[in-house]
């Protein structure tokens, strides 16, 4: 859903637009005609002379409204002159196209008089039919420029400055059963922070977008709408056991988030972290009570415990070892399943009666599972959840979340 900020500016680009266009077709429809010249001759001059008409205060109305218009649009969208690209090039051009063209036509229908030395060869100047018009056009094109580029920078993107490179895949991580994006480089901004870098403090997450548990820490961040940057650490080139990384991390593996002076690692403690710091932000993931934040716990402590600890070796074994070129244990996958199915079983029964898992709301109960979930569900198992129906109704339902969506989107997958 559009952000109520986002919806108020475009509802006043758009009122702006349509006034300076309504007032540029009143201009059109009032200018002065050449049956309301006066023409008088004398001594060899011909004088035309003008009445002020309405076309006068309608055309500067009109550039006024477009103007406010252009102004709004380029502070919303950060600043009046520090992007370069097409669209705010091409807008500002329109833009003093539509402004020229209505002054130069309001202040033709001033009231003046203009004097021509020939009394046979005179020409009573008058701005021509569709002048206003086309002013009016250009005008609302314009404004429809500005309004698709504030859309466009304050949206919710990711910029992913990057060259792909095909890693070797040398890792270890069920982050790494994905052939990762290369990003270099800060990687992916929200919120058009990396306008905003320079001012504006915004947390640092260390890791690879496709990896599992800096997933979580970025699903966390995502439904909570904070703004974040990502500082990629490749695992394929096993950057995460270097040493600068081990000061944020000291078992060499990722998440690890920096926020201002704060350092934390371990995802689900970064995800409780963030849930905690802006609970009124977002999505509350927390629970509403001290009874719901219990039961939010104690399925985010099933994950940990029963979930994760089954689903982390079968996807080492059904995505990550063939892909290293290792061989699967398919004894082991046999035994892992049956064990999943028994977990599943519970998680069914608690989905029949609830449709989320810690009740009628997406918590981090829910949030902590998905991005395992997500890798299980890219393997040859995934009917292990896809014939349980209420898990697979759940699956479906958590996974068409906005957040998650974007999330999917970053990774590539
Ligand atoms: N409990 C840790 C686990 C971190 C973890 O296993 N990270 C994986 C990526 S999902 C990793 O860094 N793997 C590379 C490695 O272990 O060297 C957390 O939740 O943050």
């Amino acid at each position: 859903m559009m952000e109520k900020r986002k919806v108020v500016m475009c509802g006043v680009l758009s009122l702006l637009g349509l006034l300076s266009a309504v007032t540029a077709f009143a201009a059109e429809a009032t200018r002065i005609k050449k049956s309301q010249v006066k023409v008088t001759t004398l001594d060899g001059f011909t004088r035309c002379s003008y009445n002020r008409s309405p076309a006068y205060n309608l055309g500067f109305a009109s550039a006024i409204f477009l103007m406010m218009a252009q102004i709004i649009a380029s502070v919303g969208s950060g600043c009046f002159c520090c992007r370069k690209g097409p669209a705010p090039t091409r807008s500002k051009f329109t833009f003093v196209l539509a402004f020229l063209v209505l002054l130069t036509g309001a202040s033709l229908n001033d009231e003046h008089i203009q004097e021509t030395k020939t009394a046979d060869h005179y020409l009573c100047y008058i701005v021509k039919p569709g002048v206003f018009f086309i002013g009016s056009i250009i005008s609302l094109f314009t404004v429809g420029l500005g309004i698709v580029y504030y859309l466009c920078l304050n949206s919710v993107k990711q910029n992913v400055a990057a060259a792909t490179t095909t890693p070797a895949n040398h890792g270890i991580a069920m982050g790494q059963a994905q052939i990762p994006e290369r990003v270099e480089d800060p990687v992916f901004v929200l919120e058009d922070t990396y306008m905003r870098r320079h001012n504006r403090m915004v947390v640092k997450l260390y890791g690879q977008v496709t990896a599992a548990c800096p997933q979580r820490v970025l699903l966390c961040l995502l439904e909570k709408e904070i703004e974040f940057e990502i500082i990629h650490i490749d695992l394929d080139t096993l950057e995460q056991k270097r040493p600068e990384h081990l000061l944020r991390q000291p078992f060499g593996q990722v998440p690890a988030i920096e926020d201002g002076d704060f350092k934390l690692f371990e995802s689900r403690a970064i995800a409780r972290y963030y849930a905690t710091k802006y609970a009124d932000q977002g999505t509350n993931l927390l629970g509403k009570s001290l009874e719901h934040r219990a039961i939010v716990d104690q399925w985010a402590d099933v994950e940990v415990g029963y979930f994760n600890v089954l689903v982390h070796p079968l996807v080492m074994n059904l995505v990550i070892k063939p892909r290293l070129g290792e061989e699967c244990d398919a004894v082991l996958v046999e035994e892992l399943k049956v064990k999943l199915g028994v977990v599943l079983d519970i998680y069914e029964n608690q989905l029949a009666s609830n449709r989320f898992l810690a009740g009628d709301e997406f918590t981090m109960a829910d949030l902590t599972h998905m991005p395992a979930m997500g890798y299980l569900m890219r393997t040859n198992i995934n009917r292990i959840v896809k014939d349980r129906v209420n898990m697979n109704r759940w699956w479906e339902e958590v996974t068409a979340r906005p957040a998650w969506k974007k999330l999917m989107k970053m990774a590539g997958f």
